[in-house]
């Protein structure tokens, strides 16, 4: 099975005629509470577990398409070129879609995310680039069809088709159809994320190849399932439960198992930088001392602190050059 192939079926009987209009759309960023980390389907971004992430309503892309007479890229009203990896990752993908004959996308699209915080923009962009075509042709598609085209452009980006909690069911079906993310009901209500910008050193190695060689060469990789599955059921009961330090206690352990499959691959995927382990420690202490913070953190050095509205100030103490957002604003 091909994305092409996928993308035709959920598209058959549309029409993609809307020359002269334009599509707009929103996404926001996610980032996981419950990590994906390898997949089992490298051409369609089928996942080997599934995951589950929290939507960051302030931070996101709002992206226009329209048809136009050669493939044009704006980012933040910079023109990105033909020869970036930027724009070829992403017309590879657009370009799987039915068009006019003879027309190219012209894609603009603004990013309201805050440079080097970890928070990737892949998903927010794909997200709003997939919405913004549905928007332009009329599809009218539903969001589960919405999050399966979403995933083949990045897969995290299926769940940046929704807002709050959602879950991305792994699947087990080769074509993909069953590998979605679906909103989760719940909510917590004065949940606030810190985000720590730590280091501005670009990574040594993307997710899509860091994640390549964990699946290939870490043994403790092995035993990965079976802790997501159990993070997974703990985590639903925990939200369930309106019950923050377990959600804390749960997305904490989960990014740090992810991280012990990197460190364990070969050559190793280190993502930490001397200062991640100093807010470690920082972040235990005052744990220790009674303060209800955790963090999580995905393939970079920078940490996503988890707390509580009512602990904001502790927070900002403790970490003065905090960026304070809140889940469900
Ligand atoms: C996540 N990450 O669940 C995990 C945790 C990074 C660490 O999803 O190859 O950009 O496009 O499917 O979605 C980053 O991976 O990778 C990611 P592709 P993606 O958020």
């Amino acid at each position: 099975m091909n994305k092409r192939d996928v993308i035709d079926a959920i598209l058959a009987g549309k029409s993609h005629d809307a020359v002269g209009k334009i599509g707009s759309a929103t996404a926001p960023v996610n980032f996981a509470l419950i990590k994906y980390w390898g997949k089992r389907d490298v051409v369609l971004n089928l996942p080997v577990t599934s995951s589950l992430s929290i939507s960051l309503p302030q931070f996101g892309a709002y992206t226009t398409i329209s048809y136009a007479e050669r493939s044009k890229l704006v980012l933040n009203d910079k023109e990105i070129a033909s020869n970036d990896a930027v724009f070829q990752r992403l017309f590879d993908f657009l370009n799987l879609f039915p068009r006019p004959k003879g027309t190219f996308l012209s894609v603009n699209s603004h990013s309201s995310i805050p440079v080097g915080a970890g928070l990737a923009s892949s998903a927010s962009g794909f997200a709003a680039a997939v919405k913004a075509l549905d928007d332009l042709n009329d599809w009218q598609l539903d969001d589960r069809s919405l999050s399966i085209l979403a995933r083949m452009g990045s897969g995290s980006a299926c769940r940046s088709i929704f807002s709050g909690f959602s879950e991305w069911h792994a699947g087990i079906r080769d074509d993909g159809m069953d590998s979605y993310a679906e909103p989760l009901p719940y909510t917590i209500p004065d949940l606030s994320i810190g985000l720590l910008i730590l280091s501005a050193k670009k990574k040594k190695i993307g997710s899509t190849e860091g994640m390549k060689q964990t699946a290939e060469t870490s043994f403790l990789y092995k035993s990965w399932p079976q802790k997501v599955d159990a993070d997974l059921k703990n985590m639903q009961s925990a939200l369930k439960a309106g019950d923050f330090d377990c959600l804390g206690r749960i997305a904490e352990s989960n990014a740090l198992g992810m991280h012990a499959t990197m460190i364990d691959t070969w050559p190793p995927v280190i993502y930490w930088q001397p200062v991640t382990v100093e807010c470690i420690h920082k972040i235990h202490e005052a744990r220790a001392h009674g303060l209800p913070l955790y963090f999580t953190m995905d393939a970079g050095p920078n940490i996503k602190l988890l707390f509580l509205r009512q602990y904001t100030d502790e927070v900002t103490t403790l970490f003065p050059d905090v960026h304070i957002t809140h889940a469900h604003e």
